[in-house]
C-alpha cells in the first residue's frame, strides 16, 4: 500500500488551517497556489485519487478559504472530487497521504470529517440546494452575515437537480453564492446545450461588453451619492432587464450573474469574491478554469487524467500493472464491446449513459454507431424516462447506469418503465461494494430496491460470458424492464468472446453438487464461492453451490430442489442484507413451508467506508474466506479463524 507523505512548500507548510492562509499578504497567495498544485500533484502521483479537477479549482480554493470565514462561512463543494486542496488547506495536509486508503481519509467532503466539509457528498449537483437550505436557516436565525457558496462544475450543473435548486434560489432573500466552474468538463467532454450556452456567454463579444459597460457606468454613477444611488437602482433596474435578462439565463432566474472571469487568477478572484460579499441575494460567479491545470499531460488529456491512478509524476507515465499472461476483461468493457455486437445484429438497440461514457465504456458504441449511442449529461432521472420514451417506439434500450447513482432515478424506473411493462434494460455498473470512492459510491441496495417492483427483471451475472448472455436475452420480446448489475473491476475468463445464448429468465444453475450445507450466491460474488469451495474440499467439506442468476424471478424450479435436499443454506451476495437476494430466499422458504436454516452473507446495515474492494469484502465477511469460515462453523468444525460476526 502506497501511503507516502510528502514535504510541503515553504509558505504550505506553515498552513494548517485557514486562518493561517489569512495572515498571509495577498502577493503570496500565487505561491501558495503553486505550492497547493504540486503537493497535490506529489500525493495523487503516489496514492492515486482524482486529479485534474482539484488542479483546476486550486486558485480558486485559495481565493475562497482566503476570503470567507470559513468553517463559519460555508463551502459546499459539489460531487466533492475536486476538494483535495480544501481538504489540504483545511487540517488534513498531515493525514492527506491517507486519502482514500482503508481506514484513511475520505476522497470526498464528510461532515463527520471536519468542520469546513459542510455537507457530504460523491454524486453530484446536490450543492446549491444544500447551500440555499443553509442559507436560509441562517436568514431564519437572523444570521445576516454568514455567506455560503456553492461550487458546482459545468457538468454538475447539467442535471435537474441543479436547476431546481437555481429555480428556489432566485425567489430566496438569502445569502448564497453560486460559484460555476467551467472548464468545459464533465468526466468526458461536457455535453448538451448548456454547454454551448456557457461557450456562447464566454465568446459573446456582444454581450459581454454590454455587460461591462453597464457595470460601468452604474460604478461611475454609484460615485454621486445618494441620490445618485437611486437613479442608479432605477437604471441598473431598466438597463440590466433590457439587457441582461434577455440575453443571461441566471438573470432571468433572478441572480446576480458576474463573470466570466480568469480562475486561475488568484488576486483578481480575492478581489471580485470581496465585492461579492457585500451584494446581497442570491448571485452567481462565472469562472473560467482547466480541468487539469498546471501538470501539461492532465490539460491535454482532460478524460484520461481525470482520476489515472499511480503516475510518474516527472514523466507522466500512467503505472499499469506488469501483466505475463492474458488477463479477463473489466465488467464494463465486456458491456461495451457486447452492446457494439448487440446493436449490429438488432437496429432497434441504442445506447445511454448518464455522463459515463468512458466510465462504463458506452464510449466504444459512441465511436461505433455514434447515432444510436447518447450520453445525456448528469441526469440520471431523466435518462431513465427518455430510455421510456425511446421504449414507448419499439426502440430497446439499453440505458447504462452506476448502481448508486440510479438511486437518484428511482421514480422513473417505477412510474416511466416498470408501470408500463416497457422494455427497457438497465445495465447497472460498479454494482456492490466499488472500492476507494467509498460509501456514496458503493452499489449497495439495488438488489432490494429492485426486487420489489413488479415487472421488473433482476439478474446478475457470475461471469462475462454470463454478463453477454443477459444482454443478448434481454433483447428478447416481451421482456420488460430488465436488470443486469455487475461490478466495477475485471471478470474471471480470459476467452470470454463466446458465441450468444439465451437464459431462460428466471433459471439459475448449479455450479458443483455436494452435501450438507448448499450455498446460493447471486452475481459475481459466486466465484469467492468456487474458491471457497475448493479450499473446502481439501478440508473434506463439501457444500453445494448454485449460481441463481436472477433475484427476480426466482428460478422456483430449483428452489424446490434445493430445499428438498438441504436442511442449511447460505446465501452470498454483494448487495445489502436487508431485503436483497438472502431475503428473497429466506421468503420463498416461509412461503412454501421449508425449514431450513438460512445464513446471509452480504453488506450489513451500515454505511461502509472506503478502501480497495478485497478489504472491503473481508469486512464485511463475505470473501473466500469468510465463506468457508462459515459453512466449517455451520457444519461444527471448529477453527480458530476469525468467527463471522454480523
Ligand atoms: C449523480 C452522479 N452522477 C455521476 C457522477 C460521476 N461524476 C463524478 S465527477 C463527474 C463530472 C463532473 O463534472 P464537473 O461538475 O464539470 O466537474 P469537473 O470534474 O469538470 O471539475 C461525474 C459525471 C456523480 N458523481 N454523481
Amino acid at each position: 500500500m502506497p501511503m507516502q507523505q510528502v514535504e510541503a512548500g515553504p509558505l504550505l507548510d506553515k498552513i494548517d488551517i485557514p486562518s493561517d492562509l489569512r495572515k498571509l499578504n495577498e502577493d503570496q497567495l500565487v505561491q501558495v497556489s503553486n505550492e497547493l498544485r504540486q503537493y497535490i500533484i506529489d500525493i495523487v502521483s503516489v496514492n492515486g485519487g482524482h486529479f485534474g479537477a482539484s488542479l483546476g479549482v486550486v486558485e480558486l480554493t485559495v481565493a475562497l478559504h482566503y476570503v470567507f470565514n470559513t468553517p463559519n462561512d460555508q463551502l459546499v463543494w459539489d460531487v466533492g472530487h475536486q476538494a483535495y486542496g480544501h481538504k489540504i488547506l483545511t487540517g488534513r495536509r498531515n493525514v492527506f497521504h491517507t486519502n482514500r486508503i482503508y481506514e484513511g481519509i475520505s476522497g470526498f467532503p464528510k461532515r463527520s470529517e471536519s468542520p469546513y466539509d459542510t455537507f457530504g457528498v460523491g454524486h453530484s449537483s446536490t450543492s446549491i440546494s444544500a447551500a440555499l437550505g443553509m442559507a436560509v436557516a441562517s436568514r431564519l436565525k437572523k444570521d445576516k452575515k454568514r455567506q455560503h457558496i456553492a461550487i458546482i462544475g459545468d457538468g454538475a450543473m447539467t442535471a435537474g437537480l441543479a436547476f431546481e435548486g437555481l429555480n428556489h434560489a432566485g425567489v430566496e432573500d438569502s445569502n448564497l453564492i453560486v460559484i460555476l466552474n467551467d472548464n468545459c468538463m464533465s468526466i468526458d467532454p461536457n455535453v448538451g446545450a448548456l454547454k454551448e450556452y456557457l461557450t456562447d456567454i464566454t465568446t459573446s463579444q456582444t454581450y459581454n461588453k454590454v455587460k461591462d459597460e453597464v457595470w460601468k457606468l452604474l460604478g461611475v454613477i454609484s460615485k454621486f451619492g445618494p441620490n445618485a444611488q437611486a437613479i442608479a437602482q432605477k437604471v441598473e433596474g431598466a438597463v440590466k432587464s433590457a439587457l441582461l435578462k434577455q440575453s443571461n439565463m441566471f438573470e432571468s432566474l433572478s441572480f446576480r450573474y458576474f463573470g466570466p472571469i480568469d480562475g486561475h487568477d488568484v488576486k483578481h478572484m480575492v478581489k471580485v469574491l470581496n465585492d461579492l460579499k457585500k451584494i446581497p441575494g442570491p448571485k452567481i460567479l462565472h469562472c473560467l478554469t482547466v480541468k487539469g491545470k498546471g501538470y501539461e499531460l492532465a490539460e491535454k488529456d482532460q478524460t484520461k487524467w481525470h482520476a489515472p491512478g499511480l503516475f510518474d509524476k516527472i514523466t507522466g507515465e500512467i503505472y499499469k500493472p506488469i501483466i505475463d499472461k492474458p488477463q479477463p476483461p473489466k465488467y464494463q468493457d465486456v458491456f461495451g464491446h457486447t452492446i457494439v455486437e448487440l446493436a449490429e445484429m438488432n437496429n432497434r438497440i441504442v445506447g445511454i449513459t448518464p455522463a459515463m461514457p468512458s466510465g462504463c465504456s458506452l464510449n466504444i458504441m459512441m465511436k461505433a454507431i455514434p447515432d444510436r449511442a447518447f450520453d445525456v449529461g448528469i441526469a440520471e432521472q431523466h435518462a431513465v424516462t427518455f430510455s421510456a420514451g425511446l421504449a414507448t417506439q419499439g426502440m430497446i434500450p439499453y440505458c447504462n447506469i452506476y448502481s448508486s447513482f440510479m438511486q437518484r432515478a428511482y421514480d422513473q424506473v417505477v412510474h416511466d418503465v416498470a408501470l408500463q411493462n416497457l422494455n427497457v434494460v438497465f445495465c447497472l455498473d460498479r454494482g456492490g461494494l466499488a472500492g476507494a470512492d467509498g460509501p456514496t459510491h458503493h452499489g449497495a441496495f439495488d438488489y432490494a430496491f429492485f426486487r420489489c417492483i413488479p415487472n421488473m427483471i433482476v439478474s446478475a451475472p457470475m461471469n462475462e460470458q454470463e454478463l453477454r448472455n443477459l444482454m443478448y436475452t434481454a433483447q428478447h420480446p416481451n421482456m420488460g424492464p430488465f436488470s443486469i448489475r455487475y461490478p466495477r473491476g475485471n471478470g474471471v475468463m480470459v476467452d470470454w468472446r463466446k458465441p450468444f445464448q439465451a437464459i431462460p429468465v428466471g433459471t439459475g444453475r448449479k455450479v458443483r453438487g455436494g452435501e450438507k450445507v448448499a450455498i446460493l450466491s447471486i452475481g459475481h460474488p459466486g466465484n469467492f464461492v468456487v474458491d471457497a469451495c475448493d479450499q473446502l474440499a481439501k478440508e473434506g467439506l463439501y457444500p453445494a453451490h448454485y449460481d441463481m442468476r436472477f433475484v427476480k424471478p426466482l428460478d422456483i424450479v430449483l428452489l424446490h430442489e434445493i430445499f428438498a435436499e438441504f436442511k442449511m443454506i447460505i446465501t452470498i451476495e454483494d448487495g445489502c442484507i436487508q431485503g436483497g437476494f438472502g431475503s428473497a430466499i429466506a421468503e420463498f422458504m416461509i412461503d412454501n413451508h421449508y425449514a431450513a436454516q438460512i445464513t446471509r452473507l452480504g453488506i450489513p446495515d451500515r454505511f461502509i467506508e472506503h478502501g480497495e474492494q478485497k478489504e472491503l469484502y473481508r469486512e464485511c465477511n463475505f470473501d473466500a474466506q469468510a465463506i468457508m469460515e462459515t459453512v466449517r462453523q455451520i457444519e461444527g468444525v471448529t477453527t480458530s479463524a476469525k468467527v463471522i460476526s454480523k
